[in-house]
């Protein structure tokens, strides 16, 4: 069995910071220890990674991605290639994406069609949440199925319609469904009905800029939506995962659920904590790059999400990573806003972008590793083979150099995009060396993984109980 030590660095988990030599076996954590243990000769190893002043810390689990996902008349840039490989770079080594249950089809069908799509490319782990979309009789009868072979959470849309979209009553139950196999749900918390009537209304006024994706997807209408997915998770007795949260009245409303004890849990992702509606309103298309649903708000909201991730009325950030090019496929709604495809490339960004809000006081270290690794894998069932650093738990290890100053860029990203919705932004720190499994992804800043050996990981249920 090969074995590895790391030594010198500083361990970061979701509940300690120790000083620790780290002995991985095989690929699995095998060791802590003080420091010098390794020096000391008692761990023979194979390899030895030097992490003297950096952070030791576990691989990311990003929770929400959508490689190659079809959207808008075209399908998401990055395949499981090459958005696994940003991934590995970004320091994440757990993706969980989204097999789609197709109009009329099955949850099988979507889900065998997502098993080959990523089959054998994958240069980490991941795994999949299903996204209903068709809610009826056979597919409410299918969700205890996928709930006991490792597909354990569920997508609704209370937007789309005519596309992914839900009404009230197939969402209260496929709610009671998961309320008896243990599923989760997650929703997409927007009112698509009065939206659509909004987007009309828009584009017939000749509002057809970027900018207007923004203005018809109105912060009462994410509020009115989170509020009725609580109550009805209520009506269902069932937990609800409230996905991509943007607006401060949406907190409010996983808040107030919260203080009253009901198993409610929110994310948010980067772009709604770094960038705002001033991007979407950025000269001629530009603003298309920032088009994404729920939209960016108002810089206004950002505190309210950091306040959110703080006081634990918010637990994750996930990237809803959905890249699309600027170049043909942004490009799609020029003239109308309606056409652009929804969604921003991220999977690569996630970790530095967090590390960021530490350096500038947003959250704690400890913190950034819960809503980043151990919170997302105890959400959806992979915690403490993921989203930490102890024996027995996978040895999905990052050494971070917190120091590091690094500036983003598409010229120098690897995710499968021709643009960066982060371009030029300075971070301090960076990702250094990777190890999925025991075996080195990157490798002091150079690619070392190989599509195929990331593996599909079967999921637990959600271990969060409020
Ligand atoms: N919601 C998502 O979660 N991802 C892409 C598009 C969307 O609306
Ligand atoms: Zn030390
Ligand atoms: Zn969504
Ligand atoms: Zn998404």
């Amino acid at each position: 069995m090969s074995r590895t030590v790391i030594h010198g660095g500083l361990v970061i988990t979701a509940s300690d910071e120790i000083h620790a030599d780290v002995l991985v076996e095989g690929g699995r954590v095998a060791a802590l220890a003080a420091h010098g243990t390794a020096a000391a000769g008692s761990w023979t190893a194979d390899r030895s990674i030097d992490a003297t002043g950096k952070y030791v810390i576990p691989g990311g689990v990003d929770a929400h991605t959508h490689m190659e996902m079809p959207f808008g008349g075209t399908s998401a840039a990055d395949t499981f290639e090459t958005g696994t490989r940003a991934a590995a770079w970004g320091g994440t080594t757990t993706i969980i994406d989204f097999a789609v249950q197709s109009v009329g089809g099955s949850l099988r069908g979507g889900l065998d069609a997502w098993y080959a799509k990523a089959d054998g490319n994958c240069a980490v782990d991941y795994a999949f949440h299903m996204i209903l979309a068709d809610v009826n009789e056979s597919s409410l009868k299918e969700m205890d199925l996928l709930v006991s072979e490792g597909v354990t959470s569920f997508k609704l849309f209370m937007a789309y319609p005519g596309v992914f979209y839900s009404d009230d009553g197939q969402i209260l139950r496929a709610m009671q469904r998961a309320g008896g196999n243990g599923g989760l749900i997650m929703m997409h918390a927007e009112n698509g009905i009065a939206i659509d009537v909004l987007v009309e209304q828009a584009l017939a006024a000749g509002r057809t800029d970027p900018r207007y994706h923004g203005d018809v997807r109105k912060v009462a209408l994410e509020a009115e939506a989170t509020h009725r997915a609580v109550q009805l998770a209520r009506v269902a007795g069932a937990p609800l995962y409230v996905v991509h949260v943007s607006a401060d009245e949406a907190v409010a409303e996983i808040a107030a659920a919260r203080h009253k004890g009901l198993p409610v849990f929110g994310e948010t992702c980067p772009q709604y904590l770094f960038l705002s509606t001033d991007n979407l309103a950025e000269p001629g298309f530009e603003g298309a790059k920032y088009v994404c649903s729920t939209p960016l708000r108002p810089r206004e909201h950002q505190e309210a999400l950091w306040r959110g991730l703080r006081n634990d009325e918010l637990q994750v950030v996930s990237t809803d990573h959905c890249p699309f090019c600027f170049s043909g496929q942004k490009e799609l709604g020029r003239g109308d806003f309606s056409k652009i495809p929804n969604g921003l490339p991220g999977v690569e960004n996630r970790m530095d972008l967090l590390h960021q809000a530490v350096v500038e006081g947003h959250i704690s270290r400890r913190r950034w590793i819960d809503i980043a690794c151990a919170a997302p894998a105890r959400m959806f069932g992979l915690y403490p083979k993921k989203g930490t650093i102890a024996p027995g738990a996978d040895a999905d290890i990052v050494v971070y150099d917190p120091h590091a100053e690094q500036v983003i860029s598409a010229r120098t990203h690897h995710m499968n995009v021709d643009y960066s919705a982060y371009e030029g932004k300075h971070l301090t720190g960076r990702v250094e060396t990777v190890l999925s499994r025991g075996v080195p992804v990157i490798d002091r800043h150079t690619y070392v993984g190989r599509a195929g050996h990331g593996a599909y990981l079967p999921r637990g249920t959600c271990q969060f109980t409020r």
